[in-house]
This record gives C-alpha cells, structure tokens and sequence, in this order.
C-alpha cells in the first residue's frame, strides 16, 4: 500500500457528481478572496494588520524563500508556530509551491518533532525562535542533529508577545548547530520573485494534519484540497460566515478545529477577517473581542468555563467590563461541555453557543441555528454533510437503534479511510469496507443529533488535548526504576479529565525506596514519594514530551490489580484503574 489510502474511484466519481468534490485548491481559495475583497483586512495579530492583497504579497515571498531553499512540490514542511499572521501566509505559502505543510502544535517537544520530520520525511522545519518563553531554536536545532535527513531550518524571530523569560533549554554544541534561514526577512522581501510552481491538485494530499492518537506514535493524517474544502465551505454555511465576520483564533492555529470548523480557512472562504490571540485567556481575549468587534470564537470547553467565570465576577473599578456586543457566535468544542456550562453561554456571554464535536480524520458534527436551546445544550450537533454516513455499533460490530450507546463509525465525503505510511494500523482503525471507527461511544436522536456519553480507545481528552496512554507508559517504562506503568484519565472539574499515571517500580531498582515496608517509620515515605513523581515527570520531559502529555497525578503502586491472577489486558486494566483512582479532590 502507498502512503496514503485514496477513496475508491466510484465513491469519488459520486462525491464529484453531487458536487461536494471541486476543482477547489489552497491558492485558489486565497486567490478567489483576493480577487474579491483584495483591500478588506484578512488576517490580524498583535503587531501584524494585513489586508487580503498583503497576504497575497506575504505568500507569494514565503514561497520565494521556501523555494529558495530547495523547497519543492511534493515535499513536506513542518511547520510549528505560536498564532501570528506569519502561519497563514506560511501555509499558503507551501500550498502556492505544491508543498505539503504538517501541522505541529506549540506544545510539541523533541518527541513529537523528530517524529514528524521523520515519518513524513520533512525537507523542512519552520519554527519560531521562542513561544511562550521556550526555547524552540535549541529545540529545532535538536530535531535537526538527531534526523537522518535534517530538515532546513526557518525561523521566525519570535515577536515580544509571544517571547517569555530567557530559554534553558538544552542547546546543540555551537559546532554541530545548522544554519537557519530567517522568516522575518522572507517576509519583508529579501527574496524573489515568486517561484514558477503547481500546486497540488485537488484530489492529490495537500497536508498532513495530526491525530490524538491511541498508539505508542502519533499518527498523521493526509488530506487532500478536495475533501477538507468542502468541510471548510459548508461549516462557513452552517455558521453563516460573511464577509462581515471576525474570528477570534485563541485555541492553537494549528489545530483542526481553529484551522478548518470553520476556522481561518472559512473565513478566508467568506472573505472576513481572522484575528490571532497569543494566547486564550479572558484577559487576552474580552479586550480583543471589543477592540476587533470580533464576531465568532471558537474554544474547547475549559476555557468556556474561564471566560464564563471571568464575565460572572464583578468589574474592577476603573477597569470596565470589556463589551461584547459584537460576539453573535460562540463555538465550543474538542472535549464534552458539560450541560450547565452550555446552559450558562448564551445569558451570560450574551451570544449564540454552537457545539462543535469535530476530528481531523474528517466528520465534524454542528449545533445549528435552528435547533431548539435543549437540543444545542443537550448534544453535540449533526454532521455536515448528508453524505456522511453514520453507524452506532456494539462490541461486536453491530448496528444499534437511536437511543442505544455504541461505537461511532463513519465514511463520507472529508472523512480519511487510512493515516498517512501506516498500513499496520490502518487495519484495525478502519473497518474493511472504509469506515473509521472513531473510538468514540454516542447516542443518536432521530434527528442525526450525536451526544458523545464516552469512550473506547486509549486516549485521554485533557480539555480538548488527546493523549495517547500507549505512548507515555513507553516512555515510562524506559525509565530503568519503572517496571509496568499505565496510563488512565481521571475525572477533573475544569479539564474534564486529566491524565493519572500509575507506575509499578522495579521491586530492587532505583525508584522502589516509597514502596518498601519501613519496620521502625523512621523513614519519610511521602517525601520519597514526591521525590519519585518528581524524578518521573523530569524524566518525561527530558525525553522531549510535550508538556500536556506529562502526567498530571502519578501513583506508585507495589502491583496492578487483578495481574495476580491471571493475564488482564492493558486496557481492562485501564478501565479498573480509572474506575479505582479517586477523583480530583
Ligand atoms: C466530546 N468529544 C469531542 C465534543 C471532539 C472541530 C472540533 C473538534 C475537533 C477535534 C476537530 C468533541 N464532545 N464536542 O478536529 O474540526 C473528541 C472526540 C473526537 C476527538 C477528535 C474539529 N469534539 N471530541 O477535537 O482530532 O473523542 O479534533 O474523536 O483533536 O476529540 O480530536 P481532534
């Protein structure tokens, strides 16, 4: 099998009759915004305010630079960058040379990097020098040194938001370290002119977005024009985008929701204006909504509950409530929102609440404008399109009434039938006839409403960021005091769940000192305890773990329960120790 898996040719012979499938590709979305609302402003970040025309300009000389290093069509960039203007033209960008851009989040470590440049062979890493007051310069020099085929390095002087106290991180010996070509520069206009390139065609894979995960490697999910356009111009349908629209991107750009539901795509589609947070909180983002006259924000469900919170406290004197009468839509999505605080947005917010339940392998579900408050409060919208097909099946793969929890599979027109140079697993994520099976337990209503009531597959929703349990107890168990670990989420008010890693020690290894019976109680068993947390989560880190997959609670145990009596398959094992871990207290 190739690296990617295509639609069947009739299904997309179908697709294309009922015109869900253009001719539509990345620049030529740009293009068609250009053309037609060239000098309304596009794209805003904290120093940056670009018309569709600057855009335009700003795209066309990151291409003259990514070509100018050797970027070709076909290749892959990875790009990680914090949310400023320069992504979108980057994007672009890759797209006006038929490059094919993965999308790294800020958060992503050495692990995640290495792994994306290798897996999809990367030609090049566009990165900023610092996010967030990390070091991402050291980090992409790091990925570089490691990388049988070190990607060209381009980097974006980080702007002073985004900047933070000074890096220590651990740097490449100053011998071994790459050139890096400067983003910055390109994007004031030291090179050119634009190269002479095709872009990808519209049914060829245009980018590599990332999924959660359930396994021991995050995988990448190819998608081409064709398919994600589609999604991309009936969520701007649904949610009524119009040229008028201004939307608030304070979740990572990167991410498939801000990205495409309808994301900065749909707005470039509707011909608005996208405003770029550096980063999600109330007190970032209240003032924006006012000084933008945002209309539309898209948030995954603990920051809802921050920006509820924020507005429910009583103003400061002399700091007056920011006004936020221009917000009409108000998007959540990526984690379950609780009922009551779905109940809460449209009083106190004083705006419309969508909910969004979405997944970058395709289906993206919507509350729409004309369904009734319960129904928009009680479940987590319907799918897009009338060609997705939806099956709710049992354990054994059989489909279930309306009403009845099951597993959720889906086909359709923007849904992927396999990741990206992953045969293996494509096998089991897939059933045999294309459906992906989303892992995901729902309840359907006649209507076609989803409400999402749990899960199957190993992974925990940290509010919205996927962590596979597979991939840190690999990492765990690298650690020589650690013989078994697993990894399970635990309920938590605010994130929804948080991740609790319970980690049996190596009965003579390094790490066992907590676990060991004391005759006399001389010894602080507790403080070796936080000792031992403490050494685990260093060791995570060290091993180039993004920072929300660092288990938020680690327990050590002497032994799991029930493998003393027989085998018990991780996952059983999972479940009896989610079921066990006491909730956050
Ligand atoms: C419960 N679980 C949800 C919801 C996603 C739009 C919106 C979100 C994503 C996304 C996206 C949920 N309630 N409202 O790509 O375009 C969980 C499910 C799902 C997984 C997908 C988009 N919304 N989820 O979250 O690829 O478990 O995409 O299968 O990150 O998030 O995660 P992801």
């Amino acid at each position: 099998m190739g690296a990617w898996v295509p639609v069947p040719g009739d299904v997309a012979a179908r697709y294309r009759d009922a015109g869900y499938w253009t001719d539509q590709t990345f620049p030529g979305l740009l293009d068609a915004a250009v053309q037609r609302f060239a000098d309304r402003t596009a794209v805003i970040d904290t120093e940056t305010r670009w018309s569709y025309r600057d855009l335009e300009l700003a795209t066309e000389r990151v291409a003259a630079g990514l070509h100018g290093v050797g970027v070709r069509r076909g290749d892959r960039v990875v790009v990680q960058l914090p949310n400023v203007a320069a992504y979108v033209a980057v994007l672009f960008s890759c797209w006006r040379i038929g490059a094919l851009p993965v999308f790294a989040l800020p958060a992503h470590r050495d692990s995640e990097l290495l792994h994306f440049c290798t897996v999809a062979d990367a030609a090049a890493l566009v990165t900023a020098d610092r996010i967030a007051g990390y070091d991402h310069a050291a980090l992409a020099q790091r990925v570089a040194a490691r990388s049988a085929r070190p990607p060209v390095l381009v980097l974006l002087a980080a702007p002073a938001v985004v900047a933070g106290p000074a890096p220590r991180e651990p740097v490449v010996a100053p011998e071994n370290l790459v050139p890096t070509h400067d983003l910055a520069a390109w994007l004031a206009g030291s090179v050119g002119p634009a190269p002479v390139a095709t872009p990808s065609a519209p049914d060829e894979v245009a980018f590599l977005q990332l999924s959660g995960g359930t396994t021991g490697t995050p995988k990448l999910i190819p998608r081409t024009p064709q398919d994600y356009l589609y999604s991309v111009r009936e969520s701007a349908r649904i949610c009524e985008l119009t040229p008028d629209d201004v939307m608030l991107v304070a979740l990572p750009a990167a991410h498939n929701f801000p990205m495409s539901s309808p994301g900065i795509l749909g707005v470039v589609h509707a011909g608005g204006t996208v405003v770029l947070a550096s980063d999600p909180a109330p007190t970032t983002c209240l003032p924006l909504i006012e000084a933008e006259r945002v209309t539309v924000a898209a948030l995954v469900p603990p920051l809802a509950l921050l920006w509820l919170s924020s507005v429910g406290r009583p103003a400061r004197p002399g700091r007056p409530r920011p006004d936020l009468s221009s917000l009409r839509l108000l998007q959540v999505g990526g984690a379950k929102l609780v009922a009551e605080a779905a109940r809460r947005v449209e009083s106190e917010l004083g705006c419309r609440l969508q909910q969004v339940f979405g997944m970058a392998e395709g289906l993206v579900n919507y509350t729409r404008p004309e369904d009734d408050f319960d129904t928009v409060v009680d479940t987590q919208g319907r799918p897009i399109s009338p060609a997705d097909e939806v099956r709710v099946v049992d354990a054994d793969g059989r489909d279930l009434p309306d009403g009845e929890a099951g597993e959720l599979l889906t086909r359709g027109p923007y849904t992927i039938r396999g990741y990206y140079e992953a045969a293996d697993h494509n096998a089991t994520a897939f059933t045999a006839d294309g459906f992906y099976r989303t892992g995901d337990l729902v309840v359907r209503r006649p209507s076609g409403h989803l409400t999402v009531v749990g899960r199957v597959k190993d992974q925990i929703n940290r509010g919205g960021d996927k962590i596979a349990s597979d991939e840190i107890e690999n990492h765990l168990v690298a650690h020589p005091g650690v013989l078994d670990a697993a990894v399970v989420g635990v309920p938590d008010q605010f994130l929804g769940e948080r991740s609790c890693a319970f980690v049996r020690p190596e009965p003579d290894g390094p790490l066992a000192g907590p676990l060991l019976v004391d005759p006399d109680g001389s010894a602080d068993r507790a403080a070796d305890r936080t000792a031992v947390e403490r050494e685990l989560r260093a060791f995570l880190r060290g091993r180039g773990l993004a920072t929300y997959k660092i288990p938020d609670v680690i327990v050590l145990v002497a032994e799991f329960p029930g493998t003393g009596v027989g085998k018990v398959s991780r996952r059983e094992l999972r479940q009896r120790l989610a079921a066990d871990a006491a909730p956050a207290p």
